[in-house]
């Protein structure tokens, strides 16, 4: 498992967009302030806090709602082309319905916006980062199917009042972990638990909800804002545990757990077939009447298909897979319809948190698999970074040995293996709220001081070697 491939040394192409990437309730803070409504992270930090290492909030975060302009002179320092932020939903509708905007809220991103475009920055918004409205997620958030009006309605706003300046958006950030953690499993909010159920309902809706957009930007803004509108998809690499043909099947199996169940609806209009079969069959032995995975009816199949300008691609680790069937035929879930164990190997490189293992490598195959299974579609990686658990390490070379290694192998994909990938935005500008691991798990280039009310922003080692690889296009050895 050691990356024998040498540093790929040659320059990235002139068009090639290097950036990085935050999320609003990771960085903003100002959780109330002028006019904000609640969202369901404001209500779980509120409501629950020993669901968060620390009881640690996203209440003021980096208060990126005040330091804006010192977020941007952080990122012309870096001389990034690209910044990936999110907007707040309910800073914009407090209420999550379009009929009331925040005026004050939309001055902020106004603020942002052009403080970018002043300083030579392109925006990348991804308009869903985790925040779904406190009062739409009383009427069931993703499991209730109004829930593609009120997507579609909150996405046009933001079209209108930001489309002339904005021309990539992203819809949702990671429906992967949106609804097998926030309605499956029940770790991240809204910490519903209902697995093999409420977790396929809340991807069918959010889907539906994308496609909503995409045909509202289609059909009412791209002549005139010529941008695109794509997805974010979390996936890390999956190698077969061994060369035995049941762990080959059950590592690409749980590929298309992942990617046909959002990404395959959007490009081809349903979920892969492996996927609808392998849920039916158990759907049925354990007595359901129709599968737990909801149909698309023909009509919405339609309405899915080509919805996609765009894939973003997180990617942080890999796993190993061996086909495993669960002891329990009852048992419910994602991984357990999926029919195989995960697990990561002790002979990889440990980060901070438990999942975050240095293997370069995966990211090539990766690349390599959604380019052949999808037909080569235009790729931009709008997540990738390395975590440690350290207070305040600003020396911080096993961050650059992440980003190098992992950059080189992108390079590799590009160069050798011809996969089409037009960007790279890091994970993340400054160390952040981790969602439930608070500010326990540092990915930033940038230090920030939560302890201190300035909430100090120093640069690590890593902000320099980042800042020459954008200059020279190219990765050194530093
Ligand atoms: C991204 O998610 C998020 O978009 C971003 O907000 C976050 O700050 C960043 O990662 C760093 O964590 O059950 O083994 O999958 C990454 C996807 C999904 C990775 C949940 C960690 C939990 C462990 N994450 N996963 S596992």
């Amino acid at each position: 498992f050691i990356n024998v491939n040498a540093l790929n040394t040659k320059p990235f192409p002139k068009d090639f967009k290097f950036g990085v990437a935050t999320a609003a309730y990771q960085i903003e803070g100002g959780w109330n302030e002028d006019g904000k409504g609640e969202n369901i992270w404001d209500h779980l930090v509120h409501t629950n806090p020993t669901a968060v290492a620390n009881n640690d909030t996203g209440d003021t975060a980096c208060d990126s709602y005040h330091k804006y302009k010192e977020d941007v002179a952080m990122l012309k320092y870096l001389g990034v082309s690209h910044y990936r932020f999110s907007l707040s939903w309910t800073r914009l509708l407090p209420n999550g319905f379009a009929n009331k905007v925040n005026q004050r809220g939309v001055q902020y991103y106004k603020n942002l916006i052009k403080e970018l475009k002043d300083n030579g920055i392109q925006p990348l918004v991804t308009l869903y980062h985790w925040e779904m409205p406190q009062t739409l997620q009383e009427l069931g958030g993703f499991l209730n199917n109004n829930f593609i009006d009120w997507f579609g309605d909150y996405a046009e706003l933001c079209f209108k009042l930001f489309g002339d300046d904005v021309t990539n958006w992203l819809t949702f950030n990671e429906p992967g972990p949106i609804c097998q953690h926030g309605y499956g499993l029940g770790d991240l909010a809204p910490l519903y638990k209902s697995p093999g159920i409420g977790e396929y309902i809340c991807g069918k809706n959010l889907v539906l909800a994308h496609a909503r957009a995409w045909h509202i930007y289609d059909d009412l803004f791209r002549s005139k804002q010529k941008g695109s509108v794509g997805i974010v998809i979390d996936s890390r690499w999956f190698e077969p545990e061994t060369n035995k043909t049941e762990d080959i099947q059950a590592a690409e199996v749980m590929r298309h757990f992942v990617w046909g169940t959002y990404i395959n609806p959007l490009i081809n209009g349903d979920h892969s077939s492996i996927v609808k079969e392998k849920i039916a069959k158990r759907s049925k032995q354990q007595g359901f009447k129709r599968s737990r995975l909801p149909e698309f009816t023909e009509e919405e199949q339609k309405y899915l298909k080509g919805t996609l300008d765009i894939i973003g691609l997180n990617h942080y680790s890999t796993y190993l897979i061996s086909a495993q069937k669960h002891p329990d035929p009852d048992a419910m879930g994602f991984y357990v319809d999926c029919e195989a164990v995960a697990r990561q190997s002790d002979d990889w490189e440990k980060g901070g948190t438990d999942w975050m293992r240095v293997v370069p490598w995966g990211i090539r195959k990766l690349l390599k698999w959604i380019k052949h299974t999808f037909n080569n579609p235009k790729i931009m990686i709008t997540e990738n970074g390395f975590c440690d658990n350290k207070d305040k390490l600003l020396d911080d070379d096993r961050r650059i040995n992440y980003i190098k290694t992992y950059l080189s192998n992108i390079r590799d994909a590009m160069d050798k293996d011809g996969v089409n990938v037009v960007g790279y935005t890091l994970w993340s500008l400054m160390d952040n709220f981790e969602w439930t691991l608070g500010y326990t798990q540092k990915f930033g280039i940038y230090h920030v001081d939560f302890n201190s009310p300035n909430r100090t922003r120093t640069k690590k080692k890593s902000a320099d070697y980042y800042k020459k690889v954008i200059a020279t296009r190219c990765l050194t050895d530093m």
